[in-house]
């Protein structure tokens, strides 16, 4: 039955729950229509739930919507954007405003087609692509525990409100959020699920028949179904879910696109402008007279209370920030503003030394492991982990500690395997501040989490994902492990590094530059196999940073330049070798990151890619990316297609990623 909004305009009157929701509805129908493009049926439909948390539940404060203990709201189901925009609006972000509502969906606007990060404030995470968002808040619901534990609940104790459709927990990546979730028992994580029943083909029947409760539950989730047009039963179910001591999913039974005369509660409603008729018919059965985007001033102003409502625990927490002792208080300065420790270089400038002097052979994932067992003494707020291959990604490091369910003390993370899981929820634990997450697998399986990096990428985010096993070099598990394209794939997303150091020095440095990218989140490419150290003696600047550098230089008035990355730079060192001692004087570039390399200024690019020389490039990967440093003549030495399972070493020779494929291929050009 439909609640019809009492009668307006009369300025006195008490504003009732039912206006509260109406004016998201209009505000949802009116900017689609508008837009002529967007999804009014699902903030028609939570309209309810939705004023029912924010203004009883949600703790935020417009004025500072960057607040570190605000209650977290991630709208999964992103095609509602509309939902978020309206919300944002009418409780008072200064970012959102009418003209913005009134620009849905246009350029420039802070109102995407789906929610962006950055583009307001009070949008915590970037959706659109289902099932991230419930992802992404399960990281977020990790960070608020694990900084809770590091600096006590007078300054970190909010919960992670989540709303979710069909779509999202139709989505594989939903399955290991909520399975990680649910083990680790992240109690202030709320899902609202929008249980409508409907999706873009029509009833969502067409399609599944799972017992989402059964499923939740099998997961260690408390449940509950409610009407989601029930205000009080929607509130006690949050109230009661704030007190469980586990993750909560409230299914909501909501009818998609509610109030609209003929289309309500058919996918009709799902993605398309409702249409004036429809929409003159919504706004006679909601009882809502008033015109396109005006909201008349009593319940604007009821949801301007609502949004001021924040200020004083605002204020609260500021006096308990402000209460704690001065180191403590200055590390949490450091940590939200995500500066680095002061002696972070000086760390890592001495580690470089030692490995200057020690020049170890390590493969690089061993490389990494021991580049963290200086960073992570050094950086309290790395928070590792992998997807169950701890022991391969070599992420765990002496001190750090398994988190465990309901025990956040520690800074390892036992993510299961659960790939896609893993990077959602990094890019959560970014987004929340406070922490830098750093999470492995290996590098093949970046195509399971890829969607993820995608939106670290996008939202500029510092995750760092430590891709071990980056080639044919990985040997006998074969060619299903053996990444090719990936290289290529990952250097294709815009704003991602992709690092893939040569040395112990070289990880230190890539190391180094990812976590000093604030706005950026990096891959590290790993060996699995062990390489000699080529950078034997110590320079304080970091290569990696540059990108690409000249390792050595050739002996003579240089004819050939080989370029490679990783472990390959051992074989253009033989290959040099070579050429040299059949008088072709060869100098070797180390390419550790095209992103860095690309970003060097022009005159520096031509000095190192060697002009007028002969260029090859040697790298176990596909050729796609390199040739923009080659030129017309340039060679290239490397996969073009799957691999093969079989020793390392005999794998190079197979695929012809050898010295002598490399010095012939040179010759061939001069
Ligand atoms: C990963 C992904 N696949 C497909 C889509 C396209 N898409 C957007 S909404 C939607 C249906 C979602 O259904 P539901 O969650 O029930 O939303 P509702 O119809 O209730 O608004 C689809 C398939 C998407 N946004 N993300």
């Amino acid at each position: 039955m439909l609640q019809a909004a009492t009668a307006f305009p009369r300025h006195d009157a008490p504003v009732s729950h039912a206006d509260m929701a109406n004016a998201i509805r209009a505000l949802a129908m009116d900017a689609v229509q508008k837009a002529n493009s967007g999804h009014p049926g699902m903030p028609m439909g939570m309209a309810d739930v939705a004023t029912v948390l924010f203004s009883r539940f949600l703790k935020f404060d417009p004025k500072t919507a960057a607040w570190p203990d605000r209650d977290r709201f991630v709208l999964s189901a992103g095609h509602g954007s509309m939902l978020l925009y309206a919300l944002l609006y009418l409780t008072g972000y200064p970012d959102m405003t009418l003209d913005e509502l009134k620009n849905f969906r246009q350029i420039g606007s802070r109102t995407a087609g789906h929610p962006e990060f950055g583009h307001a404030g009070g949008i915590e995470t970037t959706t659109g692509p289902l099932g991230q968002g419930i992802a992404t808040a399960v990281g977020m619901a990790m960070a608020e525990r694990l900084l809770a534990a590091q600096f006590g609940k007078n300054v970190v104790d909010h919960y992670t409100y989540v709303i979710a459709g069909d779509g999202c927990l139709m989505e594989g990546i939903s399955h290991e959020a909520v399975s990680m979730a649910g083990h680790l028992k992240l109690n202030k994580l709320i899902v609202l699920f929008d249980d409508n029943q409907i999706s873009i083909d029509g009833p969502t029947s067409l399609s599944v028949s799972d017992d989402q409760i059964a499923r939740f539950q099998a997961s260690g989730w408390a449940t509950i179904r409610v009407d989601g047009h029930d205000p009080e039963a929607v509130a006690a179910a949050i109230a009661a879910a704030q007190k469980s001591d586990r993750p909560s999913l409230i299914a909501c039974r909501t009818v998609i696109g509610y109030g609209a005369p003929t289309k309500a509660g058919t996918a009709a409603t799902h993605g398309s402008p409702l249409g004036p008729d429809e929409i003159k018919g919504a706004r006679e059965k909601l009882g809502w007279p008033h015109a396109p985007f005006e909201i008349p001033e009593t319940v604007l102003k009821a949801w301007r209370d609502v949004g001021i409502q924040g200020a004083a625990k605002k204020q609260a927490w500021d006096k308990a920030l402000a209460a704690l002792p001065a180191p403590q208080r200055a590390e949490w300065d450091r940590r939200i503003k995500g500066e680095l420790p002061a002696d972070f270089a000086k760390v890592m400038d001495d580690y470089k030394a030692r490995l200057a002097t020690e020049k170890p052979k390590w493969a690089t994932r061993k490389a990494s492991q021991m580049a963290l067992e200086v960073i992570n003494p050094a950086v309290p707020e790395t928070i590792g982990g992998s997807a169950d291959l701890t022991g391969s990604n070599n992420t765990k490091t002496a001190g750090l500690n398994p988190i465990k369910p309901g025990d956040f003390s520690g800074r390892y993370v036992y993510y299961g395997v659960r790939e896609h899981g893993m990077a959602a929820a990094m890019n959560g634990i970014a987004l929340h501040g406070g922490l830098i997450p750093y999470g492995g697998t290996f590098l093949v399986f970046t195509d399971y989490c890829r969607p993820s990096i995608r939106l670290s990428a996008l939202m500029e985010q510092r995750v760092v994902y430590v891709m071990t096993h980056d080639s044919i070099g990985l040997g006998e598990d074969g060619p299903t492990h053996q990444p090719v394209e990936h290289l290529a794939a990952l250097r294709a997303i815009p704003n991602l590094l992709v690092l893939r150091p040569a040395d112990a020095v070289e990880t230190a440095e890539a190391w180094q530059v990812a976590l000093e990218q604030t706005h950026r989140p990096s891959v590290l490419a790993l060996t699995r196999q062990d390489l000699p150290a080529v950078r034997t003696s110590h320079r304080k600047e970091n290569l990696v940073a540059k990108g690409g550098y000249e390792l050595i230089a050739a002996d003579g008035a240089a004819k050939v330049t080989l370029l490679a990355s990783g472990s390959e730079i051992a074989i253009a060192m033989t290959a040099r070798d070579m050429l040299q001692k059949d008088g072709i004087p060869t100098r070797v570039v180390s390419m550790p990151s095209f992103e860095l390399f690309d970003a060097q200024d022009v005159t520096y690019q031509e000095k190192v890619l060697g002009p007028g020389t002969v260029r090859v490039a040697i790298e176990a990967g596909v050729r796609q990316g390199w040739d923009r440093y080659l030129g017309i003549k340039g060679g290239f030495v490397g996969m073009s297609g799957f691999g093969a399972s079989g020793p390392y070493e005999q794998l190079y020779k197979h695929f012809g990623i050898t010295p002598e494929a490399v010095a012939q291929a040179a010759k061939q050009r001069l």
